[in-house]
């Protein structure tokens, strides 16, 4: 018989990948989407048809147990979040309960209603902040934003349930990934989305923050195989994942710009509105256990990751190569 996967999130960049990773598999799928007054499918319209909507949020119990109900998964995928983290310092309330309170939700959720499901959190590298790199499972935490305080409330409720209620529960800790799917506040989508519209002559700078900040960023449809991995294991564990590369936002933007032959420096602005009140300075993960355990690596480069984004970025915004819409010529 197929197994059943609920995943939360579903409409996000992670979810989607992941709902394609599990179709491929042969799962049935229910998705849990919230109550929008434009709903927004765009990155599963076009495996729409082959998932069940349920309608449902974090902050909301009893929509949690109806969905646990009605899907009784086999697994559950907790990929929803306010997962912003500069919006986390305007909406910190907000944050702490649906980032943070919302994982407990689910839990309890499973608890009572569908207590042999494996069940995935989307625990995060930004839990770490402050610590020194590399990363790995042993780090001591040190949270720099109300999200990454949040989401280490989601880490410790995934744990304390699993030695509490013996479900199988696991944390995956992942460091930055992206994609042509990334939402457009996100440092990556936001440099590849100006760099084409700069190059297609719609736009003439862009306005950046801390180009100084580093991260380790991956591809997101890498990332993915690694959550359904973590659930398929005989025992429950907590995994870091992650390239072990960091680049900064300013080496970013070099590959970026010099992808379409620009020079960054001639259109990249300092911009104060971009700060945060407390940065992350440096994210490199060590994802050593991963590869020995799972027998996961990543599989997509930092340069292929720049240039698919920067890629998808020029198709939205031109015709052809030397055409762009609006009849404007880069
Ligand atoms: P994303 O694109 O921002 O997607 C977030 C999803 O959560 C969306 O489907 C959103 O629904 C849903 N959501 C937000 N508030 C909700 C609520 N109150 N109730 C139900 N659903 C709600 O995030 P992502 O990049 O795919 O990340 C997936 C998860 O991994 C998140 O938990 C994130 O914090 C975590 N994470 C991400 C990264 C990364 O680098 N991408 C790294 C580590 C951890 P709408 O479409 O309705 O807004
Ligand atoms: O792309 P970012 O907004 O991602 P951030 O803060 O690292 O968080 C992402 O990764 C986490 C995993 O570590 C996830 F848990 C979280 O959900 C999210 O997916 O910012 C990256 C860096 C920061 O240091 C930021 O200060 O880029 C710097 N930055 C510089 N200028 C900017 C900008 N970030 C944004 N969003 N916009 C700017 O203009």
């Amino acid at each position: 018989m197929a197994k059943a996967a609920l995943i939360t999130g579903i409409t996000g960049q992670d979810g989607s990948y992941l709902a394609e990773l599990l179709l491929d598999n042969g799962y049935e799928i229910y998705g849990l989407i919230r109550r929008l007054s434009t709903p927004n499918f765009t990155r599963v319209e076009h495996v729409a048809d082959r998932i069940t909507f349920l309608e449902g949020d974090l902050t909301d119990q009893s929509s949690l147990n109806i969905a646990m109900q009605t899907a009784q998964p086999d697994e559950v995928y907790n990929l929803a979040a306010q997962s912003f983290v500069a919006t986390s310092w305007n909406q910190p309330v907000l944050t702490g309960d649906v980032t943070g309170l919302g994982v407990i939700r689910i839990l309890e959720a499973i608890r009572q209603f569908s207590p042999d499901a494996k069940f995935y959190q989307a625990s995060s590298s930004e839990m770490f902040g402050a610590a020194e790199s590399p990363q790995n499972e042993q780090t001591v935490f040190h949270p720099r934003s109300p999200y990454a305080v949040a989401k280490v409330y989601g880490y410790y409720s995934t744990i304390n349930y699993k030695e509490s209620y013996n479900l199988f529960a696991c944390n995956g800790i992942l460091f930055n990934h992206e994609s042509p799917r990334r939402g457009i506040e996100f440092v990556t989508k936001k440099i590849t989305d100006g760099v084409a519209r700069i190059h297609c002559g719609l736009s003439k700078e862009l306005r950046l923050g801390n180009l100084d900040a580093k991260r380790d960023w991956g591809f997101a449809g890498d990332y993915v195989r690694a959550m359904w991995l973590m659930l398929q294991q005989d025992k429950p564990d907590d995994y870091v994942i992650a390239t072990g590369e960091s680049h900064s936002v300013k080496e970013f933007v070099d590959e970026a710009f010099s992808s379409v032959g620009l020079d960054w420096q001639n259109y990249v602005k300092m911009d104060e509105r971009f700060m945060r009140p407390a940065d992350v300075p440096e994210l490199r993960g060590d994802a050593s256990k991963a590869k020995n355990k799972l027998g996961w690596v990543p599989l997509t480069s930092f340069k292929e990751l720049v240039s698919m984004m920067v890629e998808q970025d020029l198709i939205k915004y031109k015709k052809s190569d030397s055409d762009c819409i609006f009849g404007v010529k880069p």
